[in-house]
């Protein structure tokens, strides 16, 4: 399921896959890249019930708690199920208000699952009035799935009027609340930059440092960090968005390849007994030179269903405008051209170790193949051999189409 991707395209990205033709591929890859202003980014508020998830869903849309089609706010009135809204000035943009991830119906070990984190891009973690183990627990999860967040510490207004408390009139400390590390003069901004780095040293310790902490009240929404979140938010939409359609593209380029391999999976069976000479030339010993040659027709074949040879590489590399060292650099199989006899007997030399044990396995259950047992190469090795090469080229086709639409995310 890719709801994201604009269709357009997209059948002649597969198509392109498919014919194992990367020079394509990647032009389709790009040209989708560039209709990024059209996919939808799914923002999550969450956090714990009672930290004001709501409010905030509310506050980011422009509305009052009390307009049409606010989002349901109070202690007792707690979100029961995850609810989508519009962002009013960017209705590409949804805004999903979520249940507290400690309100009854939904535990937090149940929680990501329940609320299916992976359908959202993007979240924001509400926390007050400390970083709690289960704000942490959410931004290692979000972390977990290559996601970002920002973290909005909210109701400050309250920190303000706790600690106002503590000062007399003129803003001098008093006498009865006065610990070794309160400033004597009451100062806000001073409280305010405690708050934040308290919450930056928790989340840092739980190693969840990327994300950045906002500071909000409700009742201010001109003030504190409530503007610059704003700010940042529609500054980072489209690269937010542009990383989110790359992330289901790859996801979608992975799945039509593992497809591909799947099918020519299939024939790996039959192009080991043909190598083997069981099915061509029932002599063995009499057909080593030729099984070789065939061995390296298919691993050939192989390499070009995956568009992997240097010419392909070339183009790409001139369309992409990247240095073809750097598509080279991940590729871990041999590209066609490189495929020689030499090279097959290496790597048949390298699986027969590994094929020995499963072997034995083959011929009790396959006894009609047991007459190439004295073949020079035998059965389970030809097919472990072709099958590391396949696992290898259709990682390989992947690592280079990430490359090549890698300077696209940054832009
Ligand atoms: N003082 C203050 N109260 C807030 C703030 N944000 C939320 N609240 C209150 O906290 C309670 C819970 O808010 P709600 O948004 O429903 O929290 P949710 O359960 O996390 O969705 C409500 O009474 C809100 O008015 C804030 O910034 N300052
Ligand atoms: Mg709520």
């Amino acid at each position: 399921m890719l709801p994201k991707i604009p269709e357009e395209g997209m059948e002649a990205l597969k198509a392109a896959l498919e014919k194992g033709n990367l020079i394509e591929a990647a032009a389709k890859a790009k040209e989708a890249l560039e209709r990024v202003d059209k996919i939808t980014l799914k923002i999550a508020v969450t956090g714990e019930a009672g930290s004001g998830i709501s409010s905030f869903v509310n506050a980011i849309r422009g509305i009052k708690d009390t307009d049409d089609g606010a989002a349901a706010i109070g202690v007792i009135e707690t979100t029961a199920n995850p609810t989508s809204y519009p962002h009013p000035r960017y209705p590409d943009v949804i805004v999903c208000d979520l249940p507290g991830i400690n309100t009854p119906k939904f535990e937090p070990d149940k929680y990501f699952k329940q609320v299916k984190f992976s359908d959202y891009d993007f979240f924001i973690i509400i926390s007050s009035p400390r970083v709690t183990r289960h704000n942490i627990h959410l931004a290692q999860e979000i972390q977990k799935q290559g996601k970002k967040f920002y973290f909005v510490r909210s109701k400050v207004d309250v920190d303000l009027t706790n600690e106002k408390g503590r000062y007399d009139e003129k803003g001098i400390l008093k006498r009865s609340s006065a610990p070794v590390n309160r400033p004597r003069q009451y100062r806000e901004r001073a409280i305010l930059d405690t708050i934040r780095e308290k919450c930056i040293k928790d989340l840092e310790e739980a190693k969840v440092a990327s994300s950045r902490v906002f500071l909000v009240s409700k009742w201010d929404l001109g003030k504190y960090d409530f503007p610059t979140l704003q700010e940042t938010l529609v500054a980072e939409l489209p690269s937010l968005k542009r990383r989110t359609l790359l992330r289901s593209l790859t996801k979608m380029i992975k799945e039509t390849l593992e497809k591909k391999k799947e099918q020519l999976q299939t024939e790996i069976w039959l192009k080991s007994l043909l190598s083997c000479g069981v099915a061509a030339v029932p002599l063995p010993g009499l057909s080593t030179v030729c099984d070789v040659a065939m061995l390296v027709t298919s691993l050939k074949g192989f390499c070009s269903d995956f568009g992997l040879d240097e010419n392909s590489l070339t183009t790409l590399a001139r369309q992409t405008n990247k240095p073809i060292a750097e598509l080279k650099a991940v590729i871990k199989s041999p590209l066609s051209e490189e495929i020689t006899k030499d090279l097959v007997m290496k790597l048949l030399t390298k699986c027969a170790a590994g094929a020995i044990k499963y072997s034995t396995y083959f011929f009790n259950f396959v006894p009609v193949v047991g007459s190439v047992v004295s073949a020079a190469v035998p059965l389970p090795t030809t097919k472990i051999m072709l099958q590391n090469f396949l696992d290898d080229v259709a990682a390989d086709a992947l690592r280079v189409l990430e490359v090549a639409m890698e300077g696209d995310v940054s832009k």
